[in-house]
């Protein structure tokens, strides 16, 4: 089949929403932009179980801490999902680990923030777990058929991590008025980071316009966070918390809210590698991969055995 026939058929499986799965002929540049973003998607999962695991021997109660183990094992589990569907693009878990401990792939800016508080547990389940299904719900209908099956497990689990969070801070609410202001001071820290996790303005968005053309994302980054904002702030007000933007206001025009702009030179700086943790959250995980490098010998070493004890 010549190439025109190729694109021909590629085309038509898109517009008739069909998944493209690995075996299918692709665009190589449809084949990088999903390998940039399921595997930058991917090293958020396993980046964003740091700010977590750093109050897992600090969660308030047994019932908390056990709460939070199984939400940061769960992040584990999503990054193996997902590093999986980026290998189905011919690219090696390795050389994927590669682009992350040198800088070249990025991972979501809002895990360049520190957790100072036991209310910024809640904040995150809460936020930016909510930020992260509100994009990950469009994702399950996305053209790449391993990315979409990923993500229908992934929200399942990101919902239910989105009700700890928001119990956290609900039992803060109501808690004594250091508590309270705990819970504010968490909001207020994280509130504008969490909005800079849907990316730039979809003006300044480079990669949106092949992503929504090639149907994987099917929202584009204003428009998620607008419904962010829509559904964030009569929860914040249903617990008494006051979200930190004097510009927030309701627009019966709109049907929505009116909200001030993020900090996006902050958010650039952060993504460049300049923010907050970004050193402290690479560190952490290049020692982890070191660290690690007997387990994965050895358990090379195990298969290669087995594999001459069957051929035997
Ligand atoms: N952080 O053209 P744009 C989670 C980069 S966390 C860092 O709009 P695109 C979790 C972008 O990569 C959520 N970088 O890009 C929750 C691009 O740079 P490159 C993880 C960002 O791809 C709790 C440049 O800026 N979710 O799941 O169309 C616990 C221009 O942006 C960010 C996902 O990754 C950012 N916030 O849209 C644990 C969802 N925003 O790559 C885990 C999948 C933008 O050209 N990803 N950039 O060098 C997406 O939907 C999209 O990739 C984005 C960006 C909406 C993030």
């Amino acid at each position: 089949m010549d190439i025109k026939q190729l694109e021909t058929n590629f085309d038509a499986k898109l517009s008739k929403n069909e998944n493209i799965e690995p075996k299918d002929w692709m665009p190589d540049n449809y084949r990088k932009h999903l390998i940039r973003q399921i595997s930058q998607h991917a090293h958020s999962e396993i980046v964003g179980m740091l700010p977590e695991g750093n109050w897992i021997t600090r969660a308030p109660s047994l019932r908390a801490k056990m709460i939070l183990l199984a939400k940061v094992q769960d992040e584990g589990g999503h990054g193996l999902y997902l590093y999986t569907a980026s290998e189905s693009l011919n690219i090696s878990r390795d050389d994927l680990l590669e682009q992350l401990h040198t800088g070249k792939a990025k991972y979501s800016s809002i895990f360049n923030y520190p957790t100072l508080t036991w209310a910024d547990i809640g904040a995150i389940g809460w936020l930016v777990d909510g930020a992260a299904i509100m994009n990950q719900v469009m994702l399950q209908r996305t053209s790449y058929g391993p990315y979409a099956r990923a993500m229908v497990r992934i929200c399942k689990e990101e919902s239910f991590h989105q009700r700890q969070g928001y119990e956290i801070m609900c039992k803060l609410s109501v808690g004594t008025k250091e508590q309270k202001e705990m819970a504010q001071d968490a909001l207020n820290r994280f509130w504008w980071p969490t909005l800079m996790m849907f990316g730039p303005p979809d003006a300044e968005s480079s990669n949106s316009e092949n992503a929504i053309k090639w149907k994987i994302k099917r929202e584009s980054n204003d428009q998620l966070r607008q419904r962010f904002v829509n559904q964030t702030v009569p929860q914040a007000e249903l617990i008494g918390l006051t979200i930190p933007d004097k510009n927030l206001k309701w627009n019966e025009a709109k049907n929505g809210y009116d909200f001030g702009e993020p900090d996006w030179t902050e958010f650039n700086n952060v993504i460049h590698g300049n923010g907050p943790c970004n050193k402290e959250r690479l560190g952490a995980r290049i020692k982890a991969h070191e660290q690690g490098r007997w387990v994965r010998e050895a358990a090379m070493a195990f298969a290669e055995k087995k594999k001459e004890r069957v051929a035997a």
